[in-house]
């Protein structure tokens, strides 16, 4: 079994890069068959020798996906893992989001046939979600932390705007985009009103927060960390995974002699990475690998 975990692409549409790179990591997890022919054509034209192609961590993903997809009666389901922030903006089911993101809903609609768990965690640019994507799609949607057991780990999961207790602005919206007002309302205005709303908005906070995580990566990481150690004493955990701080950070600490895993998964606005976890037993210790979906 595999779990597979990425957030914070904030696409505009599918036209970007990295919505293609996307359609191109879901592809390759519905039918790595044509991945893996296609692997090989390219392998054929390279000058690298055999080795050096299965030397890369893609290829070899790509052989293991295959030999999964193959012993499917072992490995009955795969999950997904959407953190938060996938898109710019994407407020309830309306048609306009569903038109501009088609492409990837097809997608997910393919691995959902194929018995894919999809989990998705909302973010703060995609709200009340849970119209299209649980009702219409059958996708689990979770607007807070959750925990998930896979195989032998205890893993919690959240987008990670509750990181930050001190980002007071991002807190007061959080908490007004989130009453049930704005609920009624992010389901009756228009999806094009929120589209030029997020349009509006998003340009000047981005320069901002980037400006803002440049200069301060290193406490940004720290909260990442001390966020990650304040939830392990609420409840134990052996991997906590989030994004939306879009600083990449992987720490391990220890607690009670036992090692735990804080993992922040960053931003694909910096670079586009894919956490996966194989677990090939439901006993055995599971092999954590970073994907780069740029290169598949
Ligand atoms: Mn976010």
């Amino acid at each position: 079994m595999k779990s597979w975990f990425l957030s914070d692409l904030h696409l505009k549409n599918m036209q970007e890069r990295n919505g293609e790179i996307l359609l191109r990591f879901l592809r390759s997890l519905s039918s790595p068959t044509d991945h893996h022919k296609k692997l090989q054509a390219n392998s054929g034209s390279e000058s690298g020798s055999e080795s050096e192609i299965e030397s890369k961590p893609t290829a070899s993903n790509f052989h293991e996906v295959l030999k999964l997809q193959n012993e499917k009666s072992e490995c009955p389901q795969h999950n997904l893992f959407l953190l938060g922030d996938i898109f710019d903006i994407w407020v309830s089911d309306h048609t306009v989001f569903v038109k501009e993101y088609l492409p990837l809903i097809e997608e997910i609609q393919m691995l959902l046939q194929k018995n894919f768990r999809i989990i998705y965690f909302e973010g703060n640019h995609d709200m009340h979600i849970d119209r299209f994507w649980t009702e219409q799609l059958g996708v689990e949607v979770y607007d807070e932390a959750a925990f998930f057991k896979i195989g032998n780990l205890e893993i919690r999961a959240e987008h990670g705007d509750l990181i930050n207790l001190n980002d007071e602005k991002h807190l007061r919206s959080r908490r007004i985009l989130r009453h049930p007002v704005m609920e009624f309302m992010g389901h009756h205005l228009p999806g094009l009103f929120w589209q030029w709303l997020a349009k509006k908005y998003s340009q000047k906070s981005r320069a901002r927060s980037t400006h803002y995580r440049q200069q301060n990566q290193e406490e940004i990481r720290q909260m990442i960390r001390d966020h990650a150690l304040k939830s392990y004493s609420e409840r134990h955990f052996d991997y906590i995974i989030s994004g939306h701080m879009h600083v990449f950070d992987d720490f391990i600490f220890s607690r009670e002699g036992r090692p735990i895993r804080s993992i922040n998964l960053g931003s694909w606005l910096e670079e586009p990475r894919v956490l996966q976890i194989t677990q090939k037993h439901p006993e055995s210790a599971p092999e954590v690998q970073w994907i780069d979906p740029a290169r598949l």
